[in-house]
């Protein structure tokens, strides 16, 4: 595309997919692996075997579920548990039964950007927990949170669940927790997991399942490309591949491209050449130590007051401060 025949690109996701089919080497983001089919895709990958992370901090909240609501005690009288990101709520739900129990004034509200998600979840927890009071909120995380810091000045704790920080480069990691730092007040709280450095082959097969779930996951932006931006990929012309670093605690997908190949993407008006081998690196899922949650959490205004950890330490959620 030359400058005269320039189209207005509109949507971000055709921005984005213009920069990084455009660029050397190739990249997406793994923010466009969720729509209906992704979402559900995902949904599989946490029963997988081999995704250890999803069980780990369920066991993590099985086992701790009173110790990590006794670090909310002083908010008892009243606070806000807040969960960015609104999943089907298996985890969350052990600490609402949690603090049902000892008496917590509380409002659960998970914000999401999917109405689907949040409405799925609060009528759920509806049927299910009817007692507990539910305010799902949609948006971008941090519009949400200025909304509400604005209409209320209750306590909050914040969670963030799944390690989804891990797909943030550090830099990102660390935009996203001084954003975090600013909606804060000082009593309040972050709750959130970040899956730890190990074994280097478990955290591979993590990410590249025998029965290629994962492989489908990562082909699904390719398929979205096909259906929204109308473009012809042969998806099963490419291979899911996946790396970890054992030393930066980084595990990257790619999509490789098993032939030269042409993709049209009529949308974009862009024909894009791929060599034969030639990679589109499409997501990082960043593996962490105490070392490097410090760090990140200091350059970023914050403080880690406590952690809990599953019994293989696979995974840790830890408790934060401002
Ligand atoms: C959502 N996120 C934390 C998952 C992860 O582990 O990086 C996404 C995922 N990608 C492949 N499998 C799961």
């Amino acid at each position: 595309m030359n400058s005269k025949d320039q189209k207005v690109l509109v949507s971000t996701f055709e921005k984005e997919v213009y920069e990084g089919l455009t660029a050397f080497p190739k990249y997406l983001s793994s923010k466009y692996f969720y729509d209906e089919v992704g979402d559900e895709l995902f949904q599989q990958i946490m029963e997988l075997p081999e995704y250890y992370l999803t069980r780990a901090e369920y066991n993590i909240f099985k086992e701790n579920a009173s110790a990590i609501i006794e670090s909310f005690d002083k908010y008892k009288k009243g606070f806000d548990l807040i969960e960015l990101g609104a999943g089907d709520g298996k985890k969350t739900k052990i600490l609402l039964k949690e603090l049902q129990k000892k008496g917590y004034d509380f409002t659960y509200m998970p914000i999401d950007i999917s109405q689907n998600a949040v409405d799925g979840l609060v009528k759920n927890l509806d049927l299910e927990m009817p007692d507990v009071l539910v305010q799902g909120q949609i948006g971008e995380y941090f519009e949400v949170l200025d909304r509400l810091n604005h209409i209320s000045d209750r306590k909050k704790v914040i969670m963030v669940l799944g390690s989804n920080i891990g797909n943030l480069l550090h830099p990102r990691a660390i935009q996203f927790l001084k954003k975090l730092c600013n909606a804060m007040h000082s009593d309040d709280l972050v709750f959130m997991g970040f899956d730890q450095k190990k074994h280097p082959q478990k955290v591979l097969d993590a990410y590249n399942d025998k029965t290629g779930v994962t492989a489908k996951f990562n082909k699904n932006v390719l398929s979205r490309i096909n259906k929204e931006l109308r473009g012809n990929f042969d998806v099963d012309a490419f291979m899911h591949w996946e790396t970890y670093d054992p030393e930066s605690g980084t595990a990257k997908s790619y999509l490789v491209s098993k032939k030269k190949q042409t993709v049209d993407i009529d949308s974009l008006s862009l024909q894009v050449h791929f060599e034969a081998w030639e990679s589109i690196h499409t997501e990082i899922s960043q593996k962490y130590d105490d070392d490097i949650v410090k760090w990140l959490t200091e350059e970023s205004g914050l403080k880690v007051v406590n952690s809990f950890s599953d019994e293989n330490n696979d995974y840790k959620n830890y408790l934060i401060t401002k």
